[in-house]
């Protein structure tokens, strides 16, 4: 039963049809076959490109270093627990993804054609607009969407965005799928999947009125909206879009502390040729910034803004939120980030050659974590980072300003209420220390982009191309 329900997640190797569990990764049997073989003493495998080729199922067989090295960098090893001994916790992660996989085949059966990213989110009247991935329909990880009239409706009056979180851990990484009010979150009672959870498509199938509350307007709402509505609320709506969107719990982040690289894990990544490091680090980075759109989305203002300045907004502000973000996936007892599974320290990015970078991203979520902010502090913090009337290219700056003094009002409110007004100059200070670290970051592309120009064009997500890169990295590189 357990193995027929693994099989709906493909193959982490090649994405081929999965067996089961096999080395202690979800893998097809001619993966499997193939890591037992690897492990004979006899065998050598050499990559005769820059160890970094392709291995899906047409591939999977021409380079056997590079199939190894996916292996390993996947989790499988010889001594793997077999499934029958896996923690309940490590059962619960691979329940969790597997029922993340069917949410996300059902949702696809259900669309025969998905809206395109510009579709889903743009209003016919900006047509004059260029395509964006910054407003992408919500990654597969994050399986739940709103519908666009509702995604600027604070939080309180929408039902099912007051959501139980449950976790779905893939390799360490924690997602969450919302549920209706009232349903049981509980995973780890090991009955939540075959219950009665929502799931995306009736989610996204819902009317607001079947839902019971009014039809929301974002153009006639936007004047009353932020205005009326009292500052204790925004604050509680952001805080709300906070904990709905941040990629990890705090509690999972804590109890996951003690996992840290060991060195020959970091050996691995350290090892790494330089573009392949800098285009996994630039998934997941992708993969962060998309937690950080969707808590943008459910900012109260941020989706009457011009859509046009929405995404000017995260252009310039989304990195800077994953910056403040990363203080909670900190560790200062041993300066460690939790990244890909488990903590790590700067060692382990050494090959994407910018210690410098590095370094001053380190040192700033040190200086943040010290001033211990809470979860509620954090939230209006970053939406107000979002919210900034200062950023480039913006069409409607008053707008912008007018969101940002609510904001700002409802940050005051909550260092008042928790007896911390001084922190409130303490987290202006950082700001232009996070406006110099993204300026660093933009030089280092620019860096790796002289290097490697088709690794950016071809392989990099085109989230962070939208984000970081040129014109040249979104469209066709005519030069090549
Ligand atoms: C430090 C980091 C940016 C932040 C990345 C975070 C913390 C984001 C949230 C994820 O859940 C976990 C995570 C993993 C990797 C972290 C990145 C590693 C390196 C990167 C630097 C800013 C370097 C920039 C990466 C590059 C060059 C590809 O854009």
């Amino acid at each position: 039963m357990m193995r027929a329900q693994i099989e709906v997640i493909p193959c982490k190797i090649c994405g081929d049809k999965s067996s089961g569990v096999h080395y202690g990764v979800i893998t097809c049997e001619g993966c499997k076959g193939f890591f037992r073989r690897s492990q004979s003493s006899s065998v050598q495998y050499s990559c005769s490109r820059q160890s970094n080729c392709p291995i899906d199922r047409a591939s999977r067989n021409r380079c056997q270093s590079c199939r190894l090295k996916k292996c390993v960098a996947q989790g499988m090893s010889r001594d793997a627990v077999k499934f029958g001994r896996m923690s309940k916790r490590q059962r619960d992660s691979l329940f969790a993804e597997v029922e993340r996989h069917r949410q996300h085949q059902r949702l696809q059966a259900n669309s025969v054609q998905e809206p395109q990213p510009l579709q889903a989110y743009r209003s016919s009247k900006d047509t004059r607009e260029q395509p964006s991935h910054l407003i992408p329909p919500l990654p597969a990880a994050y399986p739940f969407s709103v519908e666009p009239e509702l995604a600027g409706c604070p939080a309180e009056v929408i039902p099912y965005l007051d959501c139980h979180i449950v976790e779905a851990q893939t390799q360490g990484l924690a997602y969450r799928v919302p549920l209706r009010r009232g349903e049981n979150n509980s995973l780890s009672a090991g009955r939540g999947f075959e219950s009665t959870r929502s799931t995306p498509e009736s989610i996204l199938n819902m009317t607001g009125s079947e839902m019971g509350f009014h039809p929301f307007d974002p153009e006639s709402s936007f004047f009353s909206y932020p205005t009326s509505l009292q500052t204790e609320e925004l604050a509680a709506s952001i805080i709300r879009s906070h904990k709905e969107t941040t990629q990890y719990r705090l509690e999972e982040l804590q109890a996951l502390r003690w996992k840290v690289f060991s060195r020959e894990e970091v050996h691995i990544y350290q090892s790494k040729p330089v573009d392949e490091m800098w285009q996994y680090c630039a998934v997941r980075l992708s993969d962060a910034v998309q937690y950080v759109v969707e808590f943008a989305k459910r900012i109260p203002g941020f989706r009457q803004l011009c859509q046009n300045d929405q995404i000017a907004l995260l252009k310039s502000g989304s990195m800077e939120v994953v910056l403040v973000r990363m203080t909670r996936m900190f560790n200062t007892a041993n300066n460690t980030v939790f990244f890909d599974g488990k903590y790590a320290g700067t060692e382990l990015f050494k090959s994407l050659a910018c210690s410098d970078l590095i370094a001053a991203v380190f040192e700033f979520a040190n200086n943040l974590c010290a001033l211990r902010l809470n979860e509620q502090q954090m939230a209006v913090f970053t939406a107000m980072i979002l919210i900034n009337p200062d950023r480039p290219c913006l069409e409607d700056r008053e707008r912008v300003q007018r969101v940002r003094t609510e904001v700002e009002l409802a940050l005051r409110h909550i260092l008042h209420r928790d007896n911390q007004e001084s922190l409130l100059q303490k987290l202006y200070q950082r700001v232009p220390v996070l406006r110099s670290m993204c300026a660093l970051h933009i030089e280092k592309l620019q860096w790796f982009r002289q290097l490697y120009p088709l690794t950016v064009h071809s392989l990099f997500p085109p989230l962070y191309k939208e984000l970081f890169g040129s014109d040249a990295d979104i469209h066709s590189l005519t030069t090549h």
